[in-house]
């Protein structure tokens, strides 16, 4: 037998395996019987399950029907705010004016042990400090993660930039949750969290940043999200921590905004070539081509940043994002992490003085996607705007500098979402309006009416 054939055995027995395990999930998720079906989130507690009743008790009274459409059976008992068709927990309140925690809670209330699974999964806390397990969350993640609507592209976040996005100052190993398949260890799920200081309206929050969350595609349907996201809520509790920041292209209870993505095609022949974009009306190829080229040198006199203007960058940011009504403050340490440039992860470059001090700056970083089942090109180089600011020239100057940067660096496009001050220079430069949302989140803390793109100050990876 070949190496490949033998690898390709091994990957069918793991596969088998974890149908197997998919079946068992499945017995665990719908085991229940009568009109409330017993599912694996709700198998937890006692506490829990009396949630659950009532709920169900409000459902058979007619509060709301059982099989309403859109209804979401975990959201809708979590503390988040509920829209107005959806009730649950907190749906009295007015979710329009009230600011602040939605529930009120202390670490001995939080249950000491980890939600239970099912047969032949078990909890782990994913060791980021590991090469080797950095490695198996990017297979998990690159072979399972979130893709288009078309499924033409997946996200393929590298291993490095895993190990940039889950290990800022402060990062905890057991924020970071996997489940395992428990007869040979492969990671089937996971979901992640980071420390971030989040100023909502005139209030500083400590919160947990919410990321990669991923259940393997065997497994789909079966109610594992909302156990992964039971656990870290419990483990991030037990922190005395109880709010969290996330961003998802699905619509649950109850965004706090909502932005768009655009992009700004870079190299059009290949955008066009994969199905990303198509040629406009009377365009050809040449002329697109000629419409989107950039000049090969920045034209703002953008340098790459560099530990030197750490400090400088810190009080820049802080004092632009204070205009925002949500934004995160990042300290001089964090400033370091998340902005310093690091190759094929982050971009940043400043404008400074001629005393050297910075004056502006601008940054994205790098997700590309691959490309699924296309016979010439097999990944997508994509940058994502990030952190900018602006003073000695204009927005539009300093985005055009980030553009030709970009470029350079061989990326095929560049995507920023139309908040902050982005929607500003977003046609000038070219960029084309994307066709999916991005919605933002706080878990168990709200902040009125819904905010504008315009007055959210936060950019999640
Ligand atoms: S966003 C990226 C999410 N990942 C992907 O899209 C990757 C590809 N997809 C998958 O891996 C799966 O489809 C996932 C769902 C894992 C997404 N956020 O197990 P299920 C709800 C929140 O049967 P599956 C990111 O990483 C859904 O509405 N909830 O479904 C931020 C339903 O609940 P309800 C989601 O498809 C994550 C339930 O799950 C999401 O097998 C922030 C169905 O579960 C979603 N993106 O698995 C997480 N997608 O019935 C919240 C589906 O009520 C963090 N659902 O509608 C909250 C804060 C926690 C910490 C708090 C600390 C204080």
């Amino acid at each position: 037998m070949s190496g490949e054939d033998a690898a390709r055995k091994a990957e069918d027995g793991g596969d088998k395996a974890v149908e197997g395990l998919a079946a068992q999930l499945e017995g665990a998720a719908v085991s229940g019987e009568g009109a409330k079906q017993k599912t694996l989130e709700e198998a937890t507690s006692e506490k829990d399950k009396m949630a659950q009743l009532l709920e169900l008790q409000k459902q058979l009274l007619g509060i709301k029907g059982l099989t309403t459409p859109g209804e979401h059976k975990f959201w809708s008992t979590q503390p988040v705010p509920q829209s107005s068709s959806g009730g649950g927990e907190g749906a009295d309140e007015d979710d329009e004016t009230k600011v602040g925690p939605l529930e009120v809670k202390t670490v001995d209330e939080v249950r000491q042990t980890p939600y239970a699974l099912p047969k032949g999964f078990e909890w782990c806390s994913l060791d980021v400090d590991d090469e080797e397990v950095v490695k198996e969350a990017y297979t998990l993640l690159t072979e399972n993660y979130v893709e288009d609507d078309d499924n033409m592209f997946r996200f393929d976040y590298a291993p490095e930039f895993l190990n940039w996005a889950l290990k800022p100052p402060g990062y905890r190993i057991d924020w970071h949750v996997g489940v395992r398949q428990s007869s040979n260890k492969k990671l089937l799920a996971m979901i992640t969290g980071v420390p971030a200081k989040v100023h909502a309206h005139d209030k500083v929050v400590k919160m947990a940043e919410i990321n990669f969350l991923c259940v393997h595609k065997k497994l789909r349907s079966k109610r594992l999200a909302p156990v992964l996201i039971k656990e870290v809520t419990r483990r991030v509790n037990l922190t005395d921590q109880w709010q969290a920041v996330y961003t998802a292209g699905v619509r649950i209870p109850k965004p706090i905004g909502v932005a768009r993505y655009w992009h700004r095609s870079l190299n059009p022949k290949k955008l066009i070539g994969v199905g990303f974009s198509r040629l406009g009306d009377r365009m050809t190829m040449a002329r697109t081509i000629k419409l989107y080229k950039l000049p090969a040198e920045a034209q703002s006199g953008t340098i790459p940043m560099e530990p030197k203007h750490v400090a400088d960058v810190t009080k820049l940011l802080r004092e632009h994002q204070k205009q925002f009504k949500v934004w995160i403050e990042f300290d001089e340490e964090e400033v370091a992490h998340w902005l310093l440039p690091r190759d094929n992860v982050i971009y940043s470059y400043v404008i400074t003085d001629s005393n050297g001090k910075v004056t502006d700056f601008c940054s994205f970083y790098n997700l590309p996607s691959s490309i699924l089942g296309h016979d010439d090109y097999d990944h997508l180089k994509a940058a994502y705007s990030f952190y900018n600011v602006a003073h000695t020239v204009s927005f539009k100057q300093l985005m055009r500098d980030a553009l030709i940067h970009a470029n350079a660096n061989s990326f095929d496009v560049f995507n920023a979402l139309d908040l902050m001050e982005n929607s500003t220079i977003l046609k000038d430069l070219l960029f084309g309006i994307g066709d999916g949302n991005l919605h933002y989140y706080f878990y168990n803390y709200a902040v009125g009416p819904e905010l504008k793109p315009q007055d959210i100050g936060i950019v999640l990876l």
